[in-house]
């Protein structure tokens, strides 16, 4: 079955639930920007993630300078934001 987008009450329920990610691009994909320590424990996370998402064959658009990770999470089949964005943000969140 095709992934479909979440409505807007699933939008605002689903980050009501995710402390630190804000929806962006009106309400396509969800944003969350992460500090380490340094760039190997920012890099560490982000192999963490990379097994993540290619478990859920759900993969973040991100961006990486020095300790500094912003993970973007939009689903591109669905053209917005999907559950998989939302699983996928719970996952990494339960990395921490
Ligand atoms: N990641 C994201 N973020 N959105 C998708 O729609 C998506 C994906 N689709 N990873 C998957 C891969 C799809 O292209 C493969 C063929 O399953």
């Amino acid at each position: 079955m095709a992934i479909t987008q979440l409505t807007e009450n699933e939008r605002a329920a689903a980050l009501a639930d995710l402390a630190g990610w804000s929806l962006v691009r009106e309400g396509l994909a969800i944003e969350r920007t992460f500090t380490f320590g340094n760039f190997v424990e920012a890099f560490g996370f982000m192999s963490s993630v990379a097994l993540l998402a290619e478990k859920a064959d759900h993969h973040p658009e991100w961006f990486n300078v020095y300790n500094r990770v912003e993970i973007t999470l939009t689903t591109h089949d669905a053209g917005g934001l999907s559950q998989r964005d939302i699983a996928l943000a719970k996952a990494v969140e339960a990395l921490l």
